[in-house]
């Protein structure tokens, strides 16, 4: 047990409540991990995958009526509606801990508590953030332990202090039925019940990393972004940082881990984070980023060599994978790999599977979870306590026609508008169809933890206090011919566009200015070698040309729809709505 009062008094609560058999107490150290994999094997939790091949990697399977983020269970519990937003669920925080008092009643019975103290970002630094997870999951004890630093240096860390964000998490009856992730910012906690899938239970992540540190953001005049980090090292030696915004789904661990293309060879990509940025002001006036996690939580289908070479050495090693198929062999497989499948499996579900059955192996939503340490392109400065410098926030989502394949913002003001108005579209399979709309302002419409308009509003407050801004993009890596193809071939080819913004950022290369932003001359985006790509052996300036053209008819409807978008913003600060006017009358309407 650990000294810290608060810290105790506050699991005692946890434990009158839950009423589990034993309490553990993580201290994070090699030893209790041994025993605590030894535990979960023995139990079930996990299974153990080749040692040779795999060493210290393990497989896990949830249950199949949980394998996903729930964002209809989500919720933001506060006082007031008002404080939550049109874009969240809301509960009152006291009827959501009465409701939710009645289903932890008990939960952990016959079962074993474990304590969990974990810091966002690195122990100790003055940007990190302290919390305590109580759980009856071994799983969630092992994927913290990779996602976060755990144990008994994030206690010393602590100190006396009370502060710090509680976490409370119980599987119960896994039912979705009785599945709850509440926060309520105003108590800077979080009750999670009835999952034991990730983004449900690993409390760091996306409830406290994003929705309860994107209220102390705004309290205290930081961003908490639903971000990767990378940083471009040039020839000559010199990293510019961006950090990017895309929603689920678009790509953001490929990116923040891409191998330039071989025209580009004497550049280096590195990662400081996939998924979460925390962003302050530095001393020096510019915007400066660290990544609040340890590990990757990553989408395993579709991970190959093409598409993430990077990620898949990371996950060689002391990684645990769910819901992927396991091989004869006792190695891993899922869909898009790039490799040939087993001829037979064990699929997600724990059934034996074929190819040939016509089912999915793996979970399209199967993941790995694996150490940052580990990855070949991993920043030496992923664990600068001070961060890095962001030269550019890019924003993006997958749009068919809409957006060009980049273009920059006017200034701050403009970029906050573009971030608003970010969507992604399903494509349709059948040629040139365009799929649904959806609207996720900054990636962070399931994550924002408070009142969106009130979001925008801390956005552009945070514009007029930086001194030297980040200048702001955006990219579209997924437009479509009119063929119903591809017209970029993203993955490494991206590096081109990234290097035309860090030129931006340098001032080193002139734009066009457009309607929208300034979109870059034809000529400054280098297409060598893209010909070379299969599937794209015609790419020539006039397909790039064609990549970076505004479709006058698209844009009319696009800005109509972003008048319905912006309906549901009953504050919607004034800086946006002149945005949207100024956009409008530049389009002529
Ligand atoms: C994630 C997500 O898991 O954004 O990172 O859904
Ligand atoms: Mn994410």
């Amino acid at each position: 047990m650990y000294s810290n009062k608060a810290v105790q008094q506050w699991v005692e609560e946890m434990m009158e409540l839950t009423k589990p058999d034993n309490v553990i107490w993580i201290d994070g150290s090699e030893e209790e991990k041994d025993r605590l994999t030894k535990e979960a094997l023995s139990i079930g939790e996990i299974e153990e995958l080749n040692q040779d091949k795999l060493p210290g990697c393990y497989l896990h399977r949830t249950n199949p009526n949980d394998v996903a983020r729930v964002e209809h269970l989500t919720y933001i519990c506060t006082d007031k509606e008002e404080d939550a937003g049109p874009t969240n669920n809301w509960m009152n925080s006291d009827e959501a801990y009465a409701k939710l008092s009645e289903l932890f009643d008990g939960s952990m019975k016959g079962r074993t508590m474990y304590v969990i103290p974990f810091s966002m970002g690195t122990v100790g630094s003055e940007f990190s953030k302290i919390g305590i997870e109580v759980t009856d999951s071994i799983y969630v004890v092992l994927n913290m332990r990779i996602m976060t630093r755990i144990g008994k240096r994030v206690m010393d860390a602590l100190g006396d202090s009370a502060d710090f964000t509680k976490g409370l998490h119980a599987r119960a009856d896994v039912n979705p039925d009785r599945r709850f992730i509440c926060h309520f910012p105003q108590d800077n906690t979080i009750w999670s019940i009835g999952s034991g899938y990730g983004g449900n239970v690993l409390l760091g992540k996306k409830c406290f990393a994003l929705r309860i540190a994107s209220n102390m953001g705004k309290n205290e005049g930081w961003l908490a972004e639903h971000m990767l980090i990378l940083g471009i090292e040039s020839p000559q030696g010199e990293v510019s940082y961006v950090a990017a915004a895309f929603p689920s789904a678009c790509g953001k661990t490929n990116l923040a881990m891409m191998l330039p293309p071989n025209e580009y060879k004497d550049y280096k990509v590195w990662c400081v984070g996939d998924d979460i940025a925390w962003m302050r002001i530095g001393e020096d006036g510019r915007l400066w980023a660290v990544n609040p996690e340890a590990g990757f939580f990553g989408v395993a289908p579709g991970t190959s060599r093409k598409s993430n070479p990077n990620a898949l050495a990371t996950v060689q090693s002391n990684t645990i994978f769910t819901n992927v198929v396991r091989t004869p062999e006792g190695t891993v497989w899922w869909e898009g790999m790039g490799v040939d499948p087993p001829a037979a499996g064990i699929d997600w579900r724990g059934n034996e599977w074929t190819p040939e059955s016509g089912e999915k192996g793996a979970h399209p939503n199967s993941r790995f979870t694996a150490p940052a340490s580990q990855c070949p392109c991993i920043s030496q400065e992923w664990e600068n306590p001070k961060g890095v410098p962001i030269s550019a926030i890019l924003f993006g989502g997958r749009r068919a026609k809409v957006a060009p394949l980049v273009y920059q913002s006017f200034d701050w003001e403009n970029g906050v508008f573009i971030g608003s108005i970010m969507a992604s579209e399903t494509t349709a399979a059948n040629i040139g169809q365009v799929g649904v709309v959806r609207r996720d302002p900054m990636a962070m419409l399931p994550f924002c933890g408070y009142n969106m308009s009130d979001y925008f509003a801390h956005w552009l407050e945070m514009g007029k206090k930086i001194p030297n801004p980040p200048k702001i993009f955006n990219v579209n890596w997924f437009r479509l011919t009119d063929e119903g193809k591809f017209a970029w071939p993203g993955y490494g080819d991206n590096f081109r566009v990234i290097k035309w913004i860090v030129d931006r950022c340098n001032d080193e290369v002139d734009a066009r200015q457009t309607e929208i932003g300034y979109v870059p001359n034809s000529t400054d985006i280098n297409i060598d070698g893209i010909n070379s790509e299969k599937g794209y052996e015609d790419f020539n300036i006039e397909s790039l040309e064609d990549l970076l053209s505004i479709d006058m008819n698209v844009w009319a409807k696009e800005i109509s729809d972003i008048g319905e978008h912006y309906k549901m913003f009953e504050k919607l600060p004034s800086e946006l709505s002149i945005q949207y006017e100024g956009l409008k009358k530049r389009f002529g309407m």
